[in-house]
């Protein structure tokens, strides 16, 4: 895939601007850089905090495949992602369906959306990364600690690296998606997955499910054992019971 990288000092999100761009016909590859964002856009209408020192970055995909296999690909960006983290901190984890944590704080967030228009299907996947800390301190609310990557590190890592490692692996890991399908990913996925095997609590939006997390099903669900009994998880939340993350 060939990247082109816009960068911009300040945007609304760069999800947006991505879909916008699409809309008009922009190519896979596209790459939308900001330093700040104005509405920065987590899961579920949720809000992402650009803090300073934090690379907020989405890309164009224009994948030929079923829309039912799209959120496949917010698993993809989770392998690729956790490959480029992990040269810069190693004990990076993927926890379910695609944050980034270390040592239990979260590191980084991914959002992958989709939109059909006459240039055909579009899917953007945005991801924020705290690099540095932000001199500015955090938000008091975040429902997972954060952290960055320089508290891991001992070298000096800029955007501009964390940019490249993304963009390389995430390179492989849908050309790899788009030839050998969603087994290749899923196993990478369960390799590099913080709570195979452990209790974890699911909150789906309305009620909490407490399980044993198994792993990924072939469509990327979530396995969960509840009292004996294998249950799928399409969307929520997931807290580690241990150390309530
Ligand atoms: C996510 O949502 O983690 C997806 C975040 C995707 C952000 C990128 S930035 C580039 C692109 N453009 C956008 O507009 N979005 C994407 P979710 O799993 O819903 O987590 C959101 C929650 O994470 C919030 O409710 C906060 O509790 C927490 N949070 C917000 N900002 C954070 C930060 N900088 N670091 C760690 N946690 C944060």
């Amino acid at each position: 895939m060939n990247f082109s990288i816009q960068h911009f000092e300040s945007l609304d999100s760069t999800n947006k601007e991505v879909l916008r761009q699409a809309k008009d016909g922009a190519q896979q590859g596209l790459t939308i850089v900001a330093e700040q964002q104005t509405h920065g856009k987590g899961r579920l209408g949720r809000k992402w905090e650009t803090v300073d020192h934090a690379l907020a970055m989405s890309v164009l995909l224009r994948p030929s495949i079923d829309t039912a296999k799209v959120s496949q690909l917010s698993l993809v960006s989770a392998v690729a992602a956790h490959e480029a983290l992990s040269l810069f901190a190693p004990q990076t984890r993927i926890k379910w369906p695609n944050d980034l944590l270390i040592d239990g704080k979260k590191v980084c967030g991914i959002l992958t959306e989709m939109q059909q228009g006459k240039h055909g299907l579009a899917v953007v996947v945005g991801l924020g990364i705290n690099v540095s800390e932000p001199a500015s301190g955090w938000a008091k609310d975040m429902r997972t600690p954060p952290t960055h990557l320089h508290a891991y590190s001992q070298h000096h890592i800029s955007k501009d690296d964390v940019l490249q490692a993304i963009l390389e692996s995430l390179n492989t890991w849908y050309s790899r998606f788009i030839q050998d399908g969603f087994f290749p990913i899923r196993h990478a996925w369960e390799k590099a997955h913080i709570a195979n095997g452990q209790t974890v609590s699911v909150h789906d939006g309305n009620t909490y499910i407490q399980g044993i997390a198994l792993g990924l099903a072939d469509d990327g669900a979530l396995r969960l054992l509840v009292n004996g009994e294998e249950q799928r998880i399409i969307a929520g939340d997931v807290s580690l019971m241990e150390s309530k993350t």
